[in-house]
């Protein structure tokens, strides 16, 4: 489950953010290519898209979506991911209609969890929905941690539904979210011990200021990376990050100091399960 090179997954916008509060945010059609654009040559190896509307505001409008997806495809050879998390203010119904939008992989949450001060709603009978139309529309899913025991949740997936599209078992650990599980080496390390067997590769995010404390756990122990304006909004203290290829750049030169380096964009295809 160790691997020689790393994914680093970008996370550029994200749905809690305010434009209005934090300009550098890419929010437009014409940003989110051009940041796609910038983080790919930086190391970046997939994208977690959520789409802002005019009003830069977070949607699930199928048809901005869809062309989202082709856009940044037209642009770069990056894994497309699209959120199904959305806002926590999203509707269930909406959040499935996702994949009609036809990305290459979904993010797939495995479990409800307090979100700051709301609650990021992921019931069973959602999940398993989720889970099989994925399965149905030939999209990789991705499966989002933010409890340790959502790894759980994710080996009952896997056994009552069998395996993803792809066959591979890729989880992402969002560690950090205010009351949900703390971002420490030490909850990862539990995380880690409690991955199903199924489970051919996984990545961590630090929100907020551990950001950069996960990308070390996570490289140390052999996983991949997520970094990005949706997780973390300031490169050091006093400075925000005004772009997020200075995310993806910093984590793929610590990467390869750790002999570690990023991975292209085919192999993280091949290592994800994507459909040709
Ligand atoms: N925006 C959060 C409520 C995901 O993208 O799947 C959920 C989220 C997870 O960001
Ligand atoms: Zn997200």
């Amino acid at each position: 489950m160790s691997s020689a090179a790393t994914l680093i997954t970008v996370a550029p916008t994200g749905a809690e953010t305010a434009k209005a509060d934090f300009p550098a945010l890419p929010t437009t059609p014409e940003e989110l290519v051009e940041t796609a654009v910038a983080c790919e040559a930086a190391g970046a190896g997939l994208i977690h898209i959520h789409v802002r509307d005019k009003e830069h505001r977070p949607t699930l409008d199928k048809s901005l979506l869809r062309e989202a997806v082709v856009a940044v495809r037209e642009a770069t050879d990056l894994v497309v991911q699209l959120s199904t998390g959305g806002a926590v203010t999203d509707p269930l119904e909406d959040r499935l209609t996702v994949l009609e939008a036809d990305p290459d992989s979904c993010s797939l949450t495995c479990g409800t969890t307090n979100f700051g001060e709301g609650v990021f709603l992921n019931p069973w009978g959602f999940m398993v929905d989720l889970y099989r139309q994925a399965q149905e529309h030939e999209v990789v899913p991705e499966f989002e941690i933010f409890e340790l025991g959502h790894v759980h949740a994710l080996r009952r997936l896997i056994d009552e539904c069998g395996l993803p599209y792809g066959g591979k078992v890729h989880v992402d650990f969002v560690m950090g979210v205010p009351g949900a599980m703390p971002a420490t080496p030490q909850v990862l390390m539990a995380g880690l011990a409690l991955l199903p067997p199924e489970t051919t590769s996984w990545s961590a995010t630090g929100i907020g200021r551990s950001h950069l404390s996960i990308v070390a756990a996570a490289l140390a122990a052999g996983g991949h990376l997520r970094v990005g304006m949706e997780d973390n909004l300031m490169f050091a203290k006093g400075q925000p990050v005004s772009h997020n290829r200075e995310l993806v750049a910093r984590a793929a030169e610590v990467a390869s100091l750790m002999q570690r380096p990023p991975m292209s964009t085919t192999e993280a295809r091949a290592m994800l399960g994507i459909k040709d």
